[in-house]
């Protein structure tokens, strides 16, 4: 992999900053050592024929390598994640329960997670939040018992580090405005424990750094 650009918002509305799937990419970019350049898009040029090259439902992130586009942030971390020893264990068992982890973040506890977040922070107060919210909240409470019980004794999703738990700790975070996450013991060690490393720093501060450099000004 040598020239790699990841495409993300130019600027996100607070509740939404620190949670952008660019940071997921820059995460992996940074834990593998990559350099990167970051091309940055307007929320409606999303919608335009050259973003919708790229990223077909015209969402971020985006991804090139060496020319080569990639959409879905999970198949752009393990596409990374192949190429870092960091990411990925060499030993083909363990790559293979890396792989059933990335799914299970963004196919298993990513879905609920999101539908809550949005019910609580896009249509706060309308009337069929108040019908939904316990059955979402009572999912998401079985996904996070679940992923708890997994992680119980263990540092790591499988073994040590890997592209998994940047998948799983960015899942996780999406529940940031609740105590979901953080009323659990397990899981919040969890995320303090990966949220420490040195590369996820990096990444956060780059994609706030760029909000606010974007920031819209006040009228
Ligand atoms: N499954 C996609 C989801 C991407 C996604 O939902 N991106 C959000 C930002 S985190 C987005 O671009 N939203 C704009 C929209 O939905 O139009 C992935 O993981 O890459």
């Amino acid at each position: 992999m040598n020239k790699i650009v990841v495409w993300g918002f130019r600027w996100a509305p607070p509740f939404a900053q620190g949670l952008v799937r660019d940071l997921r990419v820059r995460w992996a970019l940074e834990e593998a050592g990559r350099a990167y350049d970051v091309e940055l898009i307007d929320f409606d040029e999303r919608h335009g024929d050259a973003y919708r090259r790229r990223q077909p439902f015209g969402m971020v992130p985006a991804f090139e390598v060496d020319g080569r586009g990639l959409f879905e942030s999970a198949a752009i971390v393990h596409r990374i994640a192949e190429e870092s020893a960091v990411l990925m264990p060499p030993d083909a068992a363990a790559r293979v329960e890396v792989l059933s982890w990335m799914f299970a973040a963004v196919n298993t506890v990513e879905p609920p997670i999101q539908h809550l977040l949005e019910m609580d922070l896009l249509h706060a107060g309308e009337p069929w939040v108040a019908l939904r919210r316990p059955a979402v909240v009572d999912t998401v409470r079985a996904r996070l018992d679940a992923l708890a019980a997994r992680l119980d004794g263990r540092d790591y999703l499988v073994g040590r580090f890997s592209a998994a738990d940047i998948l799983m700790t960015t899942v996780l975070r999406f529940a940031r405005h609740t105590d979901l996450v953080e009323g659990h013991p397990v899981l919040d060690a969890y995320v303090q424990r990966c949220e420490a490393r040195p590369a996820f720093h990096k990444a956060l501060d780059a994609q706030l750094a760029d909000y606010a450099r974007h920031a819209p000004v006040a009228a």
